[in-house]
């Protein structure tokens, strides 16, 4: 599973297999995993998880948020290939998320998403960041998705989930600073735009490992 030394993961948004292989090469020594989520896997296909894989684990972003028997059925799906992770929404109800946790059976972490990053979880999801990190512990998931951009309630969530992983996206890009998720409870910072427009990814990607080792 994911190893805990720089506590960055890269999010891999790209949409073309080359440069996904690419930009993983020069972040492989730096990053603790990639991240990979629609725009690459529906562009590419689900071999890209196998392919990155040669360089630090795969969490797969698929949100999945259906039905339980949909659900596993997907989850069944990410097993045939080399991920350790996937990250899957909370608020479609316990059964759903239970669904993905017994079919994963500990072959793949399970994070929920609670608050997520963007200024429009204010809406809906904000108001059950805590309930749905509540969740995450009751269904025995491995971990669950808080936001960089609000470090108050990366610190809110991880009062709830103990030892439970937060991973942490929104730093960069989203205007969350790593330094400070991390400091609020995060274990690990997801980070895609920053990293992956850098004309030197793998700088950067150092750029920030170095702000979380600073910040531990
Ligand atoms: O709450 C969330 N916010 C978020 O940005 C949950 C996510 N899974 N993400 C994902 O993290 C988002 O879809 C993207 O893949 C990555 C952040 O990328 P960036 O803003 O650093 O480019």
């Amino acid at each position: 599973m994911m190893p805990k030394n720089s506590r960055l993961i890269v999010a891999l948004d790209v949409t073309e297999r080359d440069l996904a292989i690419k930009i993983a090469k020069k972040v492989a020594d730096t990053v603790d995993a990639i991240k990979v989520n629609y725009p690459l896997v529906l562009a590419t296909d689900l071999s890209i998880v196998d392919d990155l894989s040669d360089f630090a684990p795969v969490i797969c972003d698929f949100k999945v948020a259906d039905i339980p028997s949909t659900n596993s059925l997907i989850v069944k799906t990410v097993l045939k290939h080399k991920a350790s992770g996937i990250i899957v929404h909370g608020i479609v109800g316990k059964d759903s998320v239970e669904a993905c946790v017994s079919t994963a059976s500990g072959k793949l972490e399970v994070f929920v998403l609670t608050e997520m990053s963007h200024p429009g979880a204010l809406e809906y999801l904000a108001a059950f960041g805590e309930t749905l990190a509540r969740l995450a512990v009751d269904v025995g998931a491995d971990g669950v998705v808080a936001p960089a951009t609000r470090p108050e309630s990366v610190s809110a969530i991880r009062k709830v989930v103990g030892s439970l992983k937060i991973i942490s996206p929104g730093v960069g890009a989203q205007g969350g600073s790593a330094s400070a998720a991390i400091k609020a409870g995060a274990d690990y910072v997801i980070v895609g735009r920053q990293i992956y427009n850098s004309n030197e990814p793998d700088k950067e990607a150092k750029k920030i490992a170095d702000e979380i080792k600073t910040a531990l």
